[in-house]
């Protein structure tokens, strides 16, 4: 696996020696200053690749940009509606100007409106660390008496409803605020931050649009998307949803392991393939990481390594950001599937066979508290989760190697 790093750019309270220092060699990075659907132009695509390969001091890094984490779908694209015909031209000059500087793994998803949806983002864990965390009950308050969805009724069991409204007389007016803002709010890698009303009108836009036509916008997208990415290069990355199970009444349709053999059989190409976010997928039980890696393995080009802890039998249910070797999933027989399917992509020849990682989200831990980090995005919290992770992989490639001695 490469160890990669997410970095904001300029304005990311974490440095470039900063990623150097954590040893991590390549960078994942995004223009988010770029409004869904406008191109990114070959200017600003060698602005970013030439503040990766610089520290602050202004020496050379020796860090590259590796992966484009997220090339934005826009919201047109998804309803096909719009200015969607104009948003597919640009997001193939998008993809062409980036192979031109040298990049050919990019990110993208098909959520509806929201990228990733919590309710706390500074969870105090016992240790007095913080961490990310979706709590279903809180959830359908926000829902049934905050935002007042039309629908929203039928979407929870009567027990969540009775939960979720004694919830709401417990919350004090800045409770009440603090939640709105964690739902609503423009998350990293989100560019928009969006009002009470904005969000509710975008809802509303879906009206008409349920699983199966979102799915044949995306299979429409593919169509599009996948031949030219293959003449470049490109290995496109779909990432999934996250958390795994539909929200606010919007479909969801990469959620699962029938998803993922969807996406993959709707066009044919190694240019089409997945992000395996664990943290995401591992929300679903029916979700097994180590399997579908080892099934669909062949197309992931991206991996997001992090774990959560599922805190109830039911699904959907309440869940919170566990530590990297912690909580639901089992990483150590993720990794070492991913070691399995990088060695049959060596004895294959495949160029690609070093699959780019990052330890995705992290604890707020120690140092983080002084710094304004991103929710999900601490330097030392995933500098935690890529040291353990780094240990996975070297513990099972030197027990690969010695068993392979031994033969
Ligand atoms: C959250 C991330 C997502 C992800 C996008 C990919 O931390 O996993 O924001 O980057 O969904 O398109």
């Amino acid at each position: 696996m490469k160890e990669t790093w997410r970095w904001f750019g300029p304005a990311d309270v974490v440095g470039i020696s900063d990623i150097e220092q954590a040893g991590a060699t390549g960078v994942v990075s995004a223009l988010h200053h770029i409004p869904n659907g406008a191109v990114w132009t070959p200017d600003e695509i060698s602005q970013r690749h030439r503040q990766i390969a610089t520290r602050q001091d202004g020496s050379a890094s020796g860090l590259t940009w590796d992966v484009v984490e997220s090339l934005p779908v826009s919201e047109d694209i998804k309803k096909q509606d719009g200015a969607w015909r104009e948003h597919i031209a640009n997001y193939k000059t998008s993809l062409e100007n980036l192979a031109a500087s040298g990049l050919r793994v990019v990110c993208y998803n098909f959520m509806p409106v929201l990228d990733w949806t919590r309710t706390d983002l500074t969870w105090s864990l016992p240790n007095r660390s913080t961490c990310m965390r979706f709590d279903l009950v809180d959830f359908a308050a926000f829902d049934l008496f905050l935002l007042e969805r039309p629908g929203a009724g039928q979407d929870f069991d009567d027990a969540t409803k009775i939960e979720a409204s004694q919830r709401l007389s417990g919350m004090s007016a800045a409770d009440r605020k603090a939640l709105i803002a964690n739902v609503t709010q423009g998350l990293p890698g989100a560019n928009q931050e969006l009002s009470f009303d904005e969000f509710g009108a975008l809802l509303a836009s879906y009206a008409d649009i349920d699983a199966a036509q979102l799915r044949s916008n995306l299979h429409r997208f593919l169509e599009e998307i996948i031949p030219l990415a293959e003449s470049l290069g490109i290995r496109m990355c779909c990432h999934p949803d996250d958390p795994p199970f539909p929200l606010l009444g919007l479909p969801r349709i990469m959620s699962t392991e029938a998803d993922y053999c969807d996406l993959i059989n709707a066009v044919d190409s190694p240019s089409n393939g997945i992000t395996l976010c664990s943290g995401s997928l591992g929300v679903d039980p029916g979700n097994d990481l180590p399997g579908m890696m080892k099934r669909l393995g062949h197309r992931v080009h991206f991996l997001h390594l992090r774990n959560v802890q599922r805190e109830e039998d039911r699904f959907p249910g309440s869940f919170h950001e566990a530590a990297h070797l912690e909580g639901s999933t089992d990483m150590v027989a993720l990794i070492d599937a991913v070691l399995i399917e990088e060695n049959q992509r060596k004895s294959q020849g495949r160029a690609d066979w070093n699959i780019p990682m990052r330890p995705d989200h992290g604890h707020q831990i120690a140092d983080d508290f002084n710094r304004a980090v991103q929710p999900g995005y601490p330097l030392i919290g995933r500098l935690r989760g890529l040291a353990e992770l780094r240990g996975i992989v070297a513990a099972l490639t030197s027990r690969n190697n010695t068993a392979g001695a031994d033969l």
